[in-house]
């Protein structure tokens, strides 16, 4: 294994333990985590992987394949820059559980699609770490820990979804995650047996404002929580009540988190009936709300959608944060050369650069490997 190589040539010996963690797609469930809501996403088959031996002076070195250069040394709450951050932080949150490592990552999750890098590398550095020192957490320990890695100390205020996707995720099965009880179950989603395909759009595009828009978007939906005198949006009950109530942003915030809660409860119950190829009119609705009343899609996103559904798509919609990353389209097989020529058609009518598609099947959350 080419990590497991190149960490022996960095540090002269063999790490003490590799753990490979991935990145995500998200079915169904957009911006509903921070809202104590549902989602629905599943492992992709690309991640980080991370082979780290544990230190005892309270040194970091670090090193990817993905960046040049030697190995970086910080202490263990060091402010670093770049993706250094989000490993630095996953110690800073262990805190005197652990004293420093020494560690190499290897990571083939396409950049900038979209597909939470950061929370794999996250997961991939506290699973080896949690394993190293016998910590004893459970996958949702893990993912929580680094979720707060990256509030705290990375300062993205994200939800734990990405984070509970990449540690929990089962081959073959989505993830259904109540994300105020932090309960799940696991659900049987494969769309091969019912000739589909589930095909992930990167636009190649991430505009820069998006982690901005995003504490923004954040910020609106607790401050209609909060008017509403409920403890988080998925307590709303009475959405026209609800509606009535508020106005502008906060309006439209809050239609779109209740009625994508209610759009994964009823996608659930579409998969548990065998009904898979209606999943897609869920799907459609999905983006149309992330699009008008949460605000989070892109001209590239909402292009890759129209395309290929008139390329002969069942659906589609953004998946993750917005502005910008990938959408994703359920495809009968035999429409998936139609569909990605219908995209690229459209994309170059339009002089946007032309996109990257990668084909989507659920894979396994985080697991040791060497
Ligand atoms: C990003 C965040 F990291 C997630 O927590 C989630 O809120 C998602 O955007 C939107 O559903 O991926």
């Amino acid at each position: 294994m080419r990590v497991v190589e190149t960490f022996r040539a960095a540090y002269g010996a063999s790490p003490q333990t590799t753990w490979h963690a991935p990145g995500r797609v998200n079915l169904i469930g957009e911006h509903t985590d921070y809202n104590d809501g549902f989602v629905l996403p599943f492992a992709v088959p690309w991640g980080v992987t991370a082979a780290v031996t544990p230190r005892t002076d309270g040194v970091i070195r670090l090193l990817s394949l993905q960046s040049q250069g030697e190995p970086v040394t910080l202490a263990t709450h060091e402010e670093s820059k770049g993706w250094t951050r989000y490993v630095v932080g996953v110690l800073a949150m262990l805190g005197d559980r652990v004293s420093g490592a020494d560690i190499a990552i290897d990571g083939d999750i396409p950049q900038g699609a979209g597909l939470s890098s950061s929370a794999a590398l996250e997961v991939a550095v506290a699973s080896a770490l949690n394993d190293l020192h016998d910590l004893g957490m459970t996958p949702m320990e893990i993912a929580l820990l680094s979720q707060k890695a990256e509030n705290d100390f990375v300062g993205m205020p994200c939800g734990i979804m990405d984070q509970a996707a990449s540690a929990l995720s089962e081959e073959g099965r989505a993830l259904f995650l109540d994300c105020r009880s932090l309960g799940f179950r696991t659900i049987p989603f494969d769309l091969s047996a019912h000739g589909l395909s589930l095909l992930i759009i990167d636009t190649q595009v991430h505009h820069e404002h998006a982690g901005g828009e995003y504490a923004k978007r954040r910020a609106e939906c607790e401050s209609a929580a909060r008017k509403l005198g409920v403890p988080a949006l998925r307590d709303v009950t009475d959405l026209a009540a609800a509606l009535d109530r508020l106005q502008g942003d906060e309006r439209k915030r809050t239609m779109h988190v209740v009625t994508e809660n209610h759009r994964v409860e009823a996608l659930i119950g579409l998969l548990r009936a065998g009904h898979v190829v209606e999943i897609g009119a869920l799907l459609n609705a999905s983006h149309l709300s992330l699009r008008d009343q949460y605000e989070v899609s892109s001209p590239e996103l909402d292009l890759a959608v129209e395309a290929a559904i008139r390329g002969g798509a069942r659906g589609a919609r953004m998946t993750g944060g917005g502005f910008g990353g990938s959408a994703i389209a359920l495809v009968p097989q035999e429409r998936l050369d139609s569909v990605q020529e219908s995209v690229v058609g459209a994309y170059a009518e339009r002089g946007f650069q032309p996109p990257r598609f990668l084909p989507a099947t659920p894979a396994k959350g985080a697991h040791r490997i060497a």
